[in-house]
């Protein structure tokens, strides 16, 4: 008769490869942005324990980086911030060889991407979006009138607009990049300007809806949308569907739309690399491949509603979810939406210090 241990050991090793009993891989991922059964299965088959931390914010993920020994395997700074963590020697290439699965990839978003990271090199799409407005269709309409366009930047940057909605709370995301970009953009100005003049009138523009923002949190409102404490965001595509749903889900009655302004909006891409100095490179590979599956990549788009870098994966999205056009977006949407280069070091510093003065309402 077997014993107990023996038993034991031999359903161990059924279910896990010896050599991978020890493995580990350290993930550093936006929150809200994978399906919930996607890491265990990822440990199932491959025996790895994922170590998993969250963020909400490129210049949290950066600074981490910069710091050095942050001890993570794969991190997913979108492309913007990419290209110059690259130029600053902060990953190390990826090793396609062990990446069968970049077959998958959407040949568009790769040539997108390639402009962040040329050669496709360091990083590879994870999923895209926009960054737009999310907001209580109630309480907009009730506060602006029926006919209101809810389409606009208006809602967020004219002052007139923002102060009827201060009372059921209007928040932005904590993110100088994008909310410097929107403003920019918003005046007319191009959105990658790094003149001081155009950031003055940024600067100005932001510090002038100030008083009407409730907070700057860049993850937070996905839940205050949904319970209605608050009634307009400036937010990410799918974090707003998923405030969506779970206000669906809760049954309150409690309607969340999401809109690309029609002024036009920033299109992302959010990029797996990994670190120069990744602790364990080689299951950082392996976890990145897996989620370049096709069933993996869909499984995750059909969960958090953002778009997936994975052609292979379209035909597995769910049909509500790719003809959606506030997630793949059409030919006339895309040509309002328009893309950011990395900041200088010296420009950044200026923007920062900028973000201070008008958060802090100074
Ligand atoms: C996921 C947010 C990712 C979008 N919750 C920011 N690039």
């Amino acid at each position: 008769m077997k014993t107990p241990l023996a038993l034991a050991l031999a359903g161990l090793s059924l279910a896990t490869p010896v050599l991978a009993q020890d493995q580990v891989v350290n993930v550093y991922n936006w929150s809200d942005y994978i399906a919930e059964d996607t890491l265990d299965r990822f440990t199932e088959e491959t025996g790895i324990t994922v170590n998993y931390d969250v963020f909400d914010s490129n210049e949290l993920v950066e600074a981490k980086l910069l710091a050095g020994n942050s001890g993570y395997d794969v991190v997913v700074p979108s492309g913007f911030f990419l290209e110059r963590q690259i130029a600053a020697g902060l990953f190390q290439p990826l090793d396609k060889s062990a990446l069968p699965n970049l077959e998958n990839m959407d040949p568009e978003v790769m040539e997108s991407t390639a402009s962040h990271d040329p050669g496709n090199e360091y990083g590879v799409d994870y999923m895209w979006g926009t960054t737009g407005l999310g907001y209580n269709v109630a309480e907009l309409t009730e506060r602006l009138g029926e006919d209101a366009a809810l389409d606009t930047w208006d809602l967020l940057f004219d002052p007139a607009t923002v102060e009827k909605l201060a009372d059921c709370g209007v928040t932005m995301l904590d993110a100088p990049a994008e909310a410097y970009a929107a403003a920019l953009n918003y005046l007319g100005l191009d959105p990658n300007s790094e003149t001081e003049e155009d950031l003055a009138a940024a600067e100005e523009l932001l510090a002038s809806v100030r008083p009407y923002i409730r907070y700057y949190h860049s993850s937070q409102y996905i839940d205050d949308l949904a319970n209605g404490e608050i009634c307009l965001a400036m937010g990410y595509s799918g974090d707003v569907f998923i405030a969506e749903a779970a206000a669906e889900e809760a049954g309150q009655g409690i309607e969340i739309a999401y809109t690309i302004p029609e002024e036009g909006a920033l299109k992302w891409f959010d990029m797996f690399a990994i670190p120069a100095d990744a602790p364990h490179p080689e299951a950082a590979h392996e976890f990145i491949n897996f989620m370049l599956r096709a069933d993996i990549a869909a499984a995750n788009t059909n969960y958090v509603y953002y778009a997936s870098g994975n052609e292979a994966a379209l035909e597995l999205i769910d049909e509500e979810v790719k003809s959606d056009p506030a997630i793949y977006p059409t030919p006339e949407v895309s040509e309002n939406l328009f893309t950011l280069n990395a900041h200088t070091p010296q420009y950044d510093e200026m923007l920062t210090s900028s973000w201070t003065r008008v958060k802090l309402g100074q």
